[in-house]
């Protein structure tokens, strides 16, 4: 038979023509169709195989067509850029915040707490963030503790993936910077090279398969420390000769590290506002271990950094 064509949807990003077969032709679902009755006849809506595999793939190339230019790109989904994406995104309804995570499930460390334990432990005053986003937690004086980690993660995922001006692509790995030359001869982040991770991950196994690009008037990076994947963008402008050497994350001091990442949370190369762990590389400033106050703050320090730049 033909193809029952998929339903109209509204696409806030959709600016290209995709075709979407006349609603004359749409096979109306009707009453008797579909019951939820869960004593034996529970039956579905009718649907065909390419319904499911079109309603996935117009979304994700529109989104890929019209994030191609965005205004806001930043790479990577831990606590640090989760909470900048909420910032922004949240306050500028105007623009189009881009987010890039190679891994395949947004969150970075952000899902326990230290040690591979459940709770969350957050120095005041970022606690202010938990009210915002409607996380419950305990107070115990100069820090709250969330039960879960992974009810912080979530909840804020959930508020970040709910604002229309938001995009997520996960699974997806920022390769390279864009960087151009402008008429001074500065030089100045202007976006960034992506690929699937999964082809990102073969570059050594198989010959030239090119990456896609992304282009923003902002970049912020927070790829979290180094490791497989972090500090990408870090070691990028040592390697590309536009920093002299990684500052290298120092030793363990949770009070000298939360406000040396915070308050140094910034445009490092023009275009480019680096925060999170990430910047610990860049700097060569502590850790603080298992507790993400710095973190939170660090990505809202870093959605005032990216406005500021974006609006002058
Ligand atoms: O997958 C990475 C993770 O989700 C992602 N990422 C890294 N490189 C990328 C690339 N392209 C796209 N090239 C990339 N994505 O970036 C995310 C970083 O999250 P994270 O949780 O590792 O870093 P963060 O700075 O948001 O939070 C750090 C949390 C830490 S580490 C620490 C310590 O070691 O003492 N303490 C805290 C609170």
């Amino acid at each position: 038979g033909s193809l029952m064509p998929f339903p109209l949807c509204d696409m806030s990003v959709s600016r290209t023509a995709v075709e979407t077969p006349a609603l004359s032709t749409l096979k109306l679902v009707g009453k008797n169709d579909i019951s939820e009755d869960y004593n034996g006849a529970y039956r579905f809506a009718p649907i065909e195989e390419a319904q499911v595999s079109r309603a996935m793939i117009k979304r994700y190339f529109n989104i890929m067509y019209e994030r191609a230019v965005s205004d806001i790109v930043i790479v990577g989904a831990g606590s640090a850029g989760l909470s900048c994406a909420y910032s922004l995104a949240s306050r500028r309804p105007d623009l189009k915040v881009t987010i890039i995570e190679a891994n395949v499930a947004p969150g970075g460390g952000a899902w326990l707490g230290g040690q591979l334990m459940t709770a969350m432990v957050i120095r005041k005053p970022a606690d202010a963030f938990l009210r915002e986003i409607g996380v419950p937690y305990e107070d115990e004086g100069a820090f709250v503790v969330v039960k879960h980690a992974a009810l912080f993660t979530s909840t804020l995922l959930s508020k970040v993936l709910s604002l229309p001006n938001v995009v997520l692509m996960n699974a997806t790995t920022v390769e390279d910077l864009i960087v151009q030359q402008d008429f001074q001869g500065e030089q100045r982040v202007s976006g960034v090279v992506t690929n699937w991770t999964l082809v990102a991950l073969n570059h050594d196994t198989q010959s030239c398969m090119d990456p896609a690009t992304i282009t923003a008037p902002v970049i912020v990076t927070m790829t979290g420390h180094d490791g497989p994947m972090g500090a990408f963008s870090a070691k990028r402008l040592v390697s590309m000769g536009l920093n002299k050497e990684l500052g290298n994350m120092r030793g363990l001091d949770m009070n000298r590290s939360e406000p040396a990442i915070v308050n140094g949370t910034r445009e490092v190369i023009p275009g480019l506002v680096m925060g999170g762990m990430e910047l610990a590389e860049h700097d060569g400033s502590n850790r603080m271990g298992p507790t993400f106050g710095g973190m939170i703050a660090s990505g809202i320090k870093a959605a005032h950094e990216a406005l500021r730049m974006y609006d002058s």
